[in-house]
């Protein structure tokens, strides 16, 4: 099926259960394991984030890369995009990870012009429509880069400058076509350099009007194609603008009731702009899922003690177990699913390291499923979570719910019933009860 082996002396990982020596085996990721009527297979739809994995060497502000891709076998960028792409397939197929998702720009160079650009586009699209044929593997999303080109330094949607907005929209519609071509799930909008740093030279109104206008566009023209899967946000609340506009999930949800696309759009939620945030990866989700719109996952972890976009592999295993109670009481993420947003440490400079990230990261997964299921099932915790509440399932409680009460009648009840007595809140039992089912 491929032309040459990138991974030379790598086969196929396979799940060989807890108790390997072997680094390159699962432990706990066993893709037809049934949990709750669901294989994990289907429980996570795992992704590949092509940008980290195949296009990001190592680099940083302080030097340069530190890995040398076998891919890179020429001067000619289309023969290195083919190259990569072949890569990305045989990582993909050895890795057992269904799904990848990608930025316009990862998987082909910009032209010297928009056309040209297209061109290129469309021509790694063909080929990777045959490499998905081929092997079974799909595009969970597309999206595009409105944020490295410098014409984007001042935003792409909610640039001031029209002529920059009018680029971004030749870039979307043609990452839209690119998905649809190649079937993808669902299409994702991370805000890139919507926002701002400095407020005396922005009308933020005026901004966020734009990038409403645009998304509508955007959303008409993926229906009109036939693009029938979901559109995605990503908040995060800064990095690289000060502010970004996409602050965190609350401030999404605000933002699509506000420009009618709540229909269209749902969230994908990143652990790391969670804890960028302030907020845990659990509560991000949370938040999404309570509103209907958990879309999809960006899976990684940030570090505590510094707090910036590290997208470390995700191996906190506690996170993971939060984040897969919030997932199964939700009922999974439909179209989406779980995309290793994640990067190698820029030391980590041995070819097999990728697989052994991707495989750290499935495993803490599949172990967090299992956890998470199992403490669902405790009625010690979801019992005590929904007794809590057992004062509003009756009487006057329950007026209070269906909007029969006044703030006079309040305060009648609160004279009769005198001073309430304390209900424990019992956070170090719960906390003891989910370190006893690790
Ligand atoms: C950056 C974002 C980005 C999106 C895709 O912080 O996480 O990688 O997922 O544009
Ligand atoms: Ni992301
Ligand atoms: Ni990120």
């Amino acid at each position: 099926m491929f032309t040459k082996e990138y991974f030379p002396g790598i086969e196929p990982i396979k799940y060989t259960g807890p108790a390997t020596e072997n680094h390159l085996a699962f432990r706990y990721y066993d893709e037809n394991y049934v949990v709750d009527g669901k294989t994990m297979k289907e429980h996570f739809r795992f992704a590949m984030a092509y940008w980290h994995s195949m296009c990001n060497a190592g680099s940083d502000p302080f030097g340069p890369g530190t890995r040398a891709f076998p891919w890179d076998i020429s001067n000619n960028p289309m023969e290195n995009s083919k190259a990569k792409l072949e890569a990305a397939f045989e990582f993909m197929s050895k890795m057992s990870i269904p799904f990848y998702c990608f930025h316009d720009r990862d998987i082909a160079p910009a032209g010297d012009n928009i056309r040209e650009s297209e061109k290129n586009l469309k021509e790694l699209v063909d080929l990777a429509g045959q490499y998905q044929e081929k092997t079974g593997i799909r595009l969970l999303w597309g999206t595009a880069n409105l944020f490295s080109h410098p014409r984007y330094m001042n935003g792409a949607a909610t640039n001031p400058d029209f002529q920059v907005v009018c680029h971004a929209g030749a870039q979307v519609k043609a990452a839209l076509e690119a998905t649809v071509a190649l079937g993808g799930e669902n299409y994702v909008f991370w805000g890139g350099r919507e926002g701002y740093s400095f407020l005396m030279n922005t009308d933020m109104k005026k901004e966020l009007e734009h990038m409403g206008r645009f998304l509508q566009m955007a959303r008409d023209y993926g229906r009109k194609i036939g693009f029938e899967g979901t559109f995605l946000i990503e908040p995060k609340p800064m990095e690289p603008s000060l502010h970004q506009y996409d602050f965190d999930a609350a401030a999404v949800l605000g933002f699509l009731h506000k420009f009618g696309l709540e229909k269209d759009f749902k969230l994908n939620i990143e652990a790391n702009h969670a804890t960028l945030a302030n907020h845990s990866f659990a509560h991000e989700l949370q938040t999404a899922a309570d509103a209907g719109l958990l879309g999809s996952i960006d899976a990684n972890h940030g570090e505590s003690l510094n707090g910036w976009d590290t997208d470390n592999f995700p191996t906190n295993l506690y996170e993971a177990i939060e984040a897969m109670i919030v997932v199964l009481e939700t009922g999974g993420l439909g179209t989406g699913g779980f995309n290793f947003d994640a990067k190698l440490r820029r030391n980590s400079t041995d070819l097999e390291d990728l697989f052994i990230g991707h495989i750290a990261g499935m495993d803490t997964f599949a172990r967090a499923l299992l956890i998470a299921e199992k403490l669902l099932n405790d009625i010690r915790i979801m019992d005590f979570r929904d007794n809590r509440y057992l004062s509003f399932k009756e009487g006057k409680g329950l007026a209070f719910e269906n909007d029969e009460l006044s703030i006079e009648d309040l305060t009648s009840l609160a004279e009769k019933a005198g001073e309430p007595e304390l209900q424990s809140g019992k956070q170090e039992l719960i906390e003891s009860i989910i370190n006893g089912a690790i």
